[in-house]
């Protein structure tokens, strides 16, 4: 465990469809609100890029009561983290599961990403997605993270085989920021020189992703969003801020 705490920013993903596998005792629940898949990122800079969400197939979510109008999808764990960091309507430490969701069960359903540039993105399955890390939500953006890039290769590669229909992984990578070492695909340049070759390759994942991280915050520059131009330094808490000033995002650490 971590001394000092992760600040992430939860993100609000806007249910528009569910997915052809949402059970009917599912969507009794919800009735007319509003939900929200919550995925809980450390690069909230990178928002513009994203191209589908991730959750784990085999992993126990819920939706929470986070206010009278909105139900949220995270895991047990996240919800009562919230609820003790004050996020949700009800008093503090209070929380309020709906109904129980699998994570295969929204696959496919159709989610609007925050200050995405494309407006309309799908779930899909991941196979790292962590239950005791986050919100167990991953948001994709494979012009910069090297799993979730890599991870959208292996659904194209192999649709059957994840039971995903090809048209919810079709979406390209959108590149964000630029850097001198890697252009404007850090992901996908990083992929291809460390030879990585499935989303299982959790060594050299973790390399990768580390070079990335470092030259996108100390080399990066913004190519996109109002902060185009920008050091991603700067950039960083800027688009946070705007993230939560306009109610799509919260923070939350852990
Ligand atoms: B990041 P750290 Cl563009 N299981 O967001 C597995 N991975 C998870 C997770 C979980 N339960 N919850 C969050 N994550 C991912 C964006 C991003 C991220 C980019 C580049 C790198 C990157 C878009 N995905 O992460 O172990 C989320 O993906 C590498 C730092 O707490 C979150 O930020 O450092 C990151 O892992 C948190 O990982």
């Amino acid at each position: 465990e971590a001394v000092n705490p992760q600040e992430y920013t939860a993100v609000k993903m806007k249910v528009l469809e569910w997915g052809p596998d949402v059970s009917s005792e599912v969507k009794q629940a919800v009735g007319g609100k509003t939900v929200q898949l919550v995925a809980a990122t450390l690069r909230p800079e990178t928002m513009y890029g994203q191209t589908n969400c991730f959750v784990g197939p085999n992993l126990d979510y819920g939706l929470y009561e986070a206010s009278d109008s909105e139900l949220w999808l995270l895991t047990d764990r996240a919800a009562r983290n919230m609820a003790y960091q004050g996020t949700f309507a009800s008093p503090e430490g209070v929380f309020k599961k709906v109904v129980s969701v699998k994570g295969a069960e929204i696959i496919g359903t159709k989610v609007n990403p925050p200050f995405g540039v494309v407006p309309e993105v799908y779930v899909l399955p991941m196979e790292g997605v962590l239950a005791t890390k986050g919100t167990g939500v991953v948001t994709s953006v494979p012009s910069d993270s090297p799993d979730d890039y890599r991870t959208l290769m292996d659904l194209r590669k192999k649709p059957e085989m994840y039971k995903i229909d090809p048209k919810w992984a079709s979406v390209d990578p959108i590149s964000v920021l630029s850097t001198p070492k890697y252009g404007d695909m850090a992901a996908e340049k990083l992929c291809t020189e460390l030879k990585i070759q499935s989303q299982r390759d959790v060594k050299q994942l973790a390399e990768a992703k580390e070079l990335a991280y470092k030259e996108g915050f100390y080399s990066g520059v913004m190519t996109v969003g109002d902060f185009k131009g920008e050091s991603v330094q700067d950039a960083k808490p800027k688009v946070r801020q705007q993230l939560l000033d306009a109610g799509l995002g919260v923070p939350y650490a852990e």
